[in-house]
């Protein structure tokens, strides 16, 4: 009987709840305060600290040279020092790096401040929410402080209702992407420290008592059963009831909120259409809530390993996958839709029915896209290379980051894995924190799998991280940082674990119109040779389910320093970062063609 019992806590309660995190942002009453901004450039903290060092919001009455009091001078004698409405413009969401020429490897502080009006009419609940600000952002709205973020890729929400007004409200953040050894990541990464407010700055209302969030997902071992919760912000007496409703699948569900305010349910599902990259259906689904509707799109599908298979609904499948950045054809962060629809259509170009978002969760758009042009996602958080493993506040910090991922992204059908971390050397302390992150993740969904993209030596999947995860990854880059292309056919892998095996990179730069011998580096044929080596040294890696080369579009690094030829870009992008196709994406493209047929 115990047994059953704790049986039935955790099949209810798989799925966990976010700490106020407000989810499906896009389908929300919104007002967006993305636009043009002022900044002020602050590499001293001039406007956080006086010249003592005391921190002015630690103070009862901030003074007046405390930026975000967003001070002007009330007379022509009075001093004042800095005035944001006379300072420049800056487009937001977008990083300074790649808008303001000045700013290109700028790591530090910069101010920035919107003004706007919101009439909140009375009994109605207001919310700004970040969609992501690299590195730490200190939020004040109208002089008061909302609170400090830190992690550069993750949504955070603060309300506000109690301190807009109708006119002249003054929002300020100062934004820090200094680099630090404690952070996630740390100070050592092969992307660009892209510094400023990235992603969109939204308000949302809400009624007094609304939904924060919700799961509704397949549940885990039953195709048949809809299963998840809804969490309610604020639940009022008088309110107990909400209801699901999904017209395609004839579904009408009505159940009883718990006073915790949460709604545990199972409901279930006749005829589903599956998700899958053939079939990308997804269902409109309604949350009705104390007279309020809250729509989303929502596929649905499972994801299981069977020994060493992947199975979507059942079948097995080969992950035609691709790794991506987050970056934009211009350099900068990529933000918007038609960013997000660029790079995927370029994904599915290639034959992918599968992408790596690396090296930490992408903006929103990424994943509602995928869901819609049928992309299986695999999202990360930047556990990358080293982070201070044995530091608590540094634990917490990636699995902060990986709650908010998993709390905005978990309705995705798309998304079939989370990734713990990207090649991170083998230690007790290493396990250990990789291990916690994975029973976390397990603690609030059990629905999908769980990888990391590990190191391996000499051609042995043994890392014993392995024991935890759903897909044993790993990332090797044959005959570009060693070994031998003519010796590709030669080489056998080993691998300790009878569950599917992922290469979740391989690759070498190419600089696109560099044309020369298939062994001179840098050419387009030398990447073109490499990429036909290596795929047939990986067609005979054991339990093999998917790969992702490394990487579909060049991308700035700051590490990638040879004249001529990478000039501040990492050059192992099958395009270009102009759009110009390299000889390996064809090789990359035939080879999925023929996986594609093997698996039909
Ligand atoms: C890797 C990293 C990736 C780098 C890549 C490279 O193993 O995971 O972030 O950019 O190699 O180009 O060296």
């Amino acid at each position: 009987m115990k047994k059953i019992l704790t049986l039935l806590f955790l099949t209810s309660f798989a799925i966990g709840q976010s700490q106020g995190l407000i989810s499906n942002v896009p389908n929300r009453n919104t007002t967006s305060l993305n636009g043009v901004w002022n900044y002020i450039i602050d590499p001293y903290q001039t406007g956080f600290y006086s010249f003592h060092l005391d921190q002015y919001d630690k103070s009862e009455k901030p003074a007046k040279g405390a930026f975000f009091t967003n001070y002007h001078a009330q007379n022509k004698q009075e001093l004042v020092e800095y005035d944001f409405d006379k300072s420049p413009t800056i487009n937001i969401p977008g990083d300074w790096n790649s808008q303001v020429t000045e700013l290109k490897y700028y790591e530090g502080n910069v101010w920035f401040k919107k003004s706007f009006d919101y009439n909140l009419v009375a009994n109605k609940r207001l919310f700004l929410y970040l969609g992501a600000i690299n590195y730490k952002a200190d939020v004040y709205l109208n002089g008061k402080k909302l609170g400090t973020h830190e992690g550069g890729f993750t949504p955070f929400n603060y309300e506000v209702t109690s301190i807009v007004k109708p006119t002249g409200n003054y929002l300020v953040i100062k934004v820090d992407n200094t680099r630090h050894k404690e952070d996630v990541p740390t100070v050592n990464t092969d992307w660009w420290n892209y510094g400023g407010i990235t992603r969109d700055v939204t308000l949302i209302e809400e009624e007094a008592s609304f939904v924060e969030d919700y799961t509704i997902q397949l549940k885990k071992g039953n195709a048949n059963v809809i299963s998840g919760f809804i969490k309610i912000n604020n639940l009022e007496a008088t309110q107990n009831n909400a209801s699901i409703s999904i017209p395609e699948l004839k579904i009408n569900y009505k159940g009883k909120i718990g006073a915790d305010g949460i709604l545990n349910f199972e409901i279930p599902a006749k005829k589903i259409s599956y998700w899958s990259p053939e079939n990308p259906k997804l269902y409109d689904v309604t949350i009705d809530f104390n007279g309020k509707k809250l729509n989303d799109q929502i596929g649905f599908r499972t994801i299981e390993t069977k020994e060493d298979q992947i199975l979507l609904n059942g079948k097995p499948v080969f992950l035609r996958g691709i790794s991506i950045h987050e970056e934009n054809a211009k350099g900068g962060r990529a933000n918007s839709q038609e960013d997000a629809l660029r790079l995927l259509n370029w994904a599915k170009e290639l034959g992918c029915n599968y992408v790596r978002l690396a090296h930490y969760p992408h903006n929103e758009n990424m994943v509602r896209e995928a869901d819609k042009l049928g992309l299986m996602v695999w999202e990360e958080i930047p556990v990358y290379w080293t982070v201070e493993f044995k530091n608590e506040n540094t634990y917490k910090n990636a699995q902060d980051q990986l709650t908010a991922a998993i709390t905005r992204d978990k309705n995705r059908a798309s998304i079939v894995i989370w990734s713990m971390a990207n090649e991170t050397p083998i230690s007790e302390a290493r396990n250990t924190f990789i291990k916690n992150l994975a029973s976390h993740t397990r603690s609030l969904d059990n629905t999908r799998l769980i990888s990391a993209a590990l190191l391996t030596k000499k051609e042995t999947i043994d890392d014993p991280i392995g024991e935890v995860l759903d897909v044993v990854a790993f990332n090797q880059y044959l005959g570009w940082y060693g070994g031998n292309l003519e010796d590709a056919e030669k080489i056998t892998w080993k691998s300790k674990y009878n569950k599917p095996v992922f290469v979740s990179e391989f690759g070498g730069d190419a600089k696109a119109g560099f044309h020369g011998e298939k062994n001179e580096r840098w050419t387009e044929e030398y990447q073109e040779y490499l990429y036909i080596q290596n795929l047939k040294m990986i067609e005979k890696i054991p339990h093999l389910s998917g790969t992702s080369p490394w990487i579909l579009v060049d991308f700035r690094s700051p590490k990638r320093l040879l004249p001529g030829i990478q000039d501040g870009y990492n050059r192992k992008g099958l395009i270009s970062n102009d759009g110009e196709k390299k000889k390996a994406f064809y090789i990359m493209q035939d080879w999925y063609a023929k996986k594609k047929k093997e698996y039909q």
